[in-house]
Parts: C-alpha cells; sequence; structure tokens
C-alpha cells in the first residue's frame, strides 16, 4: 500500500541556501504550531521553471500560503504571487552591502494588482509570516485558534514578568 502523504500546509521558498539562516526562522515556528510544511530554495531569475512547476505542485497538495524569502533584488516573492492566488508573505533578507533594505523595497513596493504582504527585514520577519500564515489557518481552525491565543498569552506572561536589573 502507498505510504500516505501528508498535506503540507505552507511553503517556504527561499531565493538561495544562503537565505536558510533567516528563514529557518519560520520554519521553526510553523514547526511549533504543527504545521506541516515543504521548504525548497528556488530563483525567481536563476530556477525560474523548477520555480513556477513548485508552485503549482504545492497548489495542488492544498497548500494555503506562501512564504517567499530573498535578499537583494527580492522580486522572488512577487514571482512566487504572480503564478498563484494563495496568500503570499514575502521576507526581506538582509544583504551583503545594503543590509537589506534593497531586499524591502523590492519586496514592498509591488506594483497594484499583485500583492505580497511583507514582513520585517531578517529573523523577525521570517518569524512573523509564519505567524500571519498561523493567523490565516486560524480563521478556519478553532484548534489553531486556540493555539495562536496561548501562544500570545504565554508571551504576554513574559513581558509582564521580565525583570529590569539594577543599576550598577
Ligand atoms: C538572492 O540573492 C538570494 O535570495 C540571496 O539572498 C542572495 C544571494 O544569493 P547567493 O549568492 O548567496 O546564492 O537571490
Amino acid at each position: 500500500m502507498a505510504e500516505k502523504q501528508e498535506k503540507k500546509l505552507v511553503g517556504i521558498v527561499m531565493g538561495s541556501t544562503s537565505d536558510w539562516d533567516i528563514m529557518k526562522e519560520a520554519a521553526k515556528m510553523c514547526r511549533d504550531f504543527g504545521i506541516p510544511f515543504e521548504t525548497r530554495a528556488l530563483s525567481a531569475h536563476r530556477t525560474p521553471e523548477e520555480l513556477s512547476n513548485w508552485i503549482a505542485k504545492m497548489e495542488a497538495q492544498g497548500a494555503q500560503a506562501i512564504i517567499a524569502g530573498a535578499g537583494g533584488a527580492a522580486h522572488l516573492a512577487g514571482v512566487v504571487a504572480s503564478h498563484t492566488i494563495l496568500p503570499v508573505f514575502g521576507v526581506p533578507i538582509p544583504s551583503k552591502y545594503m543590509k537589506g533594505m534593497d531586499s524591502l523595497l523590492s519586496m514592498v513596493q509591488m506594483p497594484k494588482g499583485i500583492p505580497v504582504s511583507t514582513l520585517a527585514i531578517g529573523e523577525a520577519g521570517a518569524a512573523n509570516a509564519a505567524l500571519a500564515v498561523v493567523a490565516v489557518l486560524a480563521l478556519n481552525d478553532p484548534e489553531m485558534r486556540e493555539k495562536l491565543l496561548a501562544f500570545r498569552h504565554r508571551q504576554v506572561d513574559k513581558v509582564k514578568d521580565a525583570v529590569i536589573p539594577e543599576l550598577d
């Protein structure tokens, strides 16, 4: 009997394996919320055909959202969004020469018609992209809604209970 394939709800794509250090924060957050995901390094300019094939495969498998991270002239998320009507969350990767400002601007300034929901540059953006996906899934999944509320409550407790160090 063929092994039952787990449905991957989220696709996490990055322009290069060098983006993984940042993008792993999105993967960790998905894992923590028990969301099955698939990660790929595919580039809008280096592997355009493979990228469009992968998006079609993710759609066919029932994915609910795509998280796309890229650096420099970071057109990856926009290109992903042009291939699908799934919500696309973009993560600008810090770049060598412009610290990710180039990634942010090229990702966030999408012309009208094809949206990319762009998060902050770097790790926080990657983690928040996954949290945004959680919020989307929570709309129709009461269990996910409870997990998200619990996450928020834990965060409140952490801030509330934080101790400010004494002056030296
Ligand atoms: C972009 O170029 C990638 O997203 C990466 O952030 C950047 C550098 O890629 P590598 O030269 O490290 O493969 O396409």
